[in-house]
């Protein structure tokens, strides 16, 4: 679903503000060994370029205040039929030139990812076609899982989803879009000379595990540091 207006104006302006701070004061974090960044590919460029900190609402109070915003909570409230539990937040900067993502769930089967959680996108730039805003596939969630259930991340054909259902997120700041764990998605490229900030805020049923956040950030770097090591790169770090 997609809510418009959700945020204020001024509300929205603070937390680009106050990303533009982050970006700026946590600059010493950005490091290929730090599991908090996620990297992507430049189209334009072929260089692998900062794409996101995921978490994020500890390095910025102002996001941390919007994804624990009494609006969002009512929101989600009235989806589940109860209150809602934060579970993951990430800032993804997608600056011009970014891939994008392939196309992908959320969900992934391990012993702690609720089947409850979904994600609220709250973007702090407009998000359009040309800036590679995300797409949905609508429908496919009440399918579940659409990948083997193994505890291992892939991504999925593009033949999983009919193409012409695609819906493009275009969203203004202070719209918010709400989809499934189960949702296929996926981005384009930013094509476009502006970023395309956006917030990924996760949550879970009360009833489905009750406050997770800690222990799945646990559970993700364990998961990320084995990937990397995988590849052969054993220096990783959490900062
Ligand atoms: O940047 C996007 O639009 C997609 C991001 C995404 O799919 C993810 O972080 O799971």
């Amino acid at each position: 679903m997609i809510l418009r207006g959700l945020y204020d104006t001024p509300e929205i302006a603070a937390a680009a503000h106050d990303a533009d701070r982050v970006r700026e004061e946590y600059a010493h974090l950005v490091n290929v060994q730090n599991i908090r960044c996620r990297w992507q590919d430049n189209v334009f460029t072929g260089e692998c370029q900062f794409d996101a900190f995921d978490p994020i609402i500890d390095l910025s109070p102002v996001c941390r205040g919007l994804a624990h915003d009494p609006r969002l909570f009512e929101l989600l409230a009235t989806l589940y039929g109860e209150p809602a539990c934060l579970f993951k937040d990430k800032l993804i900067f997608k600056m011009p030139g970014a891939k994008g993502y392939g196309l992908h769930q959320d969900w992934i089967a391990w012993e702690r990812f609720p089947r409850s959680f979904l994600s609220v996108l709250v973007p702090l730039d407009p998000a359009d076609e040309d800036n590679g805003c995300t797409l949905v596939y609508p429908g496919y969630h009440q399918v579940g899982p659409l990948t083997p259930t193994d505890g291992t991340y892939r991504e999925l054909a593009a033949e999983t989803v009919d193409e012409s259902q695609a819906v493009p997120l275009i969203l203004e700041p202070g719209d918010v879009a709400v989809f499934s764990g189960f949702t296929p998605h996926r981005s384009n490229p930013n094509l476009s000379d502006r970023p395309r900030r956006q917030l990924y805020f996760s949550y879970t049923r009360q009833s489905d595990g009750g406050e997770l956040r800690g222990q799945h950030y646990q559970d993700f770097h364990q998961f990320l540091k084995a990937k990397y090591a995988e590849y052969g790169k054993h220096d990783t770090y959490y900062a």
